[in-house]
């Protein structure tokens, strides 16, 4: 068997090592050092333009990442050939955690006491019990319906709004466009952990924030192209947002002359909500591989019109 792969990572030669360790009975070929030699899967990241050309064989191609929009963006993939992506693999319990932090410094407050605290001011601000505490999640596929799960363990209150109708235990599950307002006005902090789709880019706009409770929090963890940041820096700087933490831009790294870096309502992290667990993520991959094998079926498998 012969898996053609790519990475857009300075460690891309070290995954490649892990990939072959975890496929033993596979050729690994690196296209970054010339090798493009016709091959029965592909395994790969943000890859090239030209990393499909002469590919005619291919069995699937395995996306090293949980989000498909980078390489559904104009790669030319080869018609009919199933896109597999992969899924959780050690990302869902970072997202847990990241979530988890953005949640307790809202219901805390423990930003405006940084705030305070830099201006040497002692002042108790109101307290929220936990489950007052309303968290909305857009998105309740693998990861979004983890992170619930693990809300709903820690005490808040927790709703999910997804495509289809979701049923998981304690949370109140919305669904589509109609249910949209309700799930908002009950969101005191919005996490966005939606895939980049045609129907999803830019739906983090004024009309979608406005809808949130007066003081909201707005949490980014998707796709940067969810979000139409002036929108964010207007309704922060008006008051009707209280803070926004931000791990994914619409350009990454984000530019050094973004407003986004010196707002004092905004929390930057470089898109490390979930980092990817490199061996996990190549050894499903490589399972994933012998299920195709075997004619079974696999989870993550992409439908290219709904584009996740
Ligand atoms: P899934 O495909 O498992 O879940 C997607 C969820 O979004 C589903 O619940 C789906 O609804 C819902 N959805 C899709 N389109 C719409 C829409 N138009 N309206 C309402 N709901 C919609 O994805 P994952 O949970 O695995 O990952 C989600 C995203 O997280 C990835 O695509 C990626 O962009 C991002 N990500 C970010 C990382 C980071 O480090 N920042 C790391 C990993 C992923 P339904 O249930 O009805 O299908
Ligand atoms: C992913 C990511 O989609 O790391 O896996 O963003």
């Amino acid at each position: 068997m012969d898996v053609l792969f790519f990475a857009e990572d300075e460690d891309a030669p070290a995954w490649a090592d892990v990939l072959a360790s975890a496929l033993p009975e596979a050729r690994v070929h690196r296209f970054a050092d010339g090798d493009k030699a016709s091959c029965d899967y592909a395994v790969c990241w943000k890859p090239p333009a030209d990393f499909f050309h002469g590919q005619s064989c291919l069995k699937a191609i395995m996306n090293l990442g949980a989000g498909v929009d980078a390489i559904l963006d104009g790669r030319a993939l080869p018609a009919g050939v199933p896109l597999v992506r992969v899924t959780d693999a050690g990302m869902g319990e970072q997202m847990e955690e990241y979530v988890a932090w953005c949640a307790l410094r809202a219901l805390r407050r423990t930003d405006d006491y940084a705030r305070q605290q830099a201006r040497s001011q002692w002042r108790q601000l109101p307290f929220t019990p936990r489950a007052s505490f309303s968290i909305g999640i857009m998105g309740l596929g693998v990861l979004g319906a983890r992170v619930a799960r693990y809300l709903v363990g820690m005490g808040f209150a927790v709703r999910g709004w997804s495509r289809s109708r979701q049923a998981i235990a304690g949370v109140t599950c919305h669904a589509g466009a109609d249910e949209r307002a309700a799930f908002l006005a009950a969101s005191n902090l919005l996490v966005c952990l939606l895939p980049l789709t045609e129907a999803t880019r830019g739906i983090l706009d004024r009309d979608l924030m406005l809808g949130l409770p007066a003081g909201a929090h707005v949490v980014g963890i998707g796709r940067g192209g969810h979000l139409i940041e002036a929108d964010l820096l207007a309704l922060l700087d008006n008051g009707h947002l209280a803070g926004a933490t931000l791990d994914v831009f619409a350009a990454e790294p984000l530019p050094a002359d973004s407003p986004l870096w010196r707002h004092p309502r905004i929390t930057i992290t470089p898109h490390i909500s979930a980092q990817t667990v490199i061996e996990v993520s190549m050894r499903q991959i490589a399972d994933k591989i012998r299920r195709i094998e075997r004619g079974l079926p696999v989870d993550g498998l992409i439908d290219r019109v709904r584009g996740y």
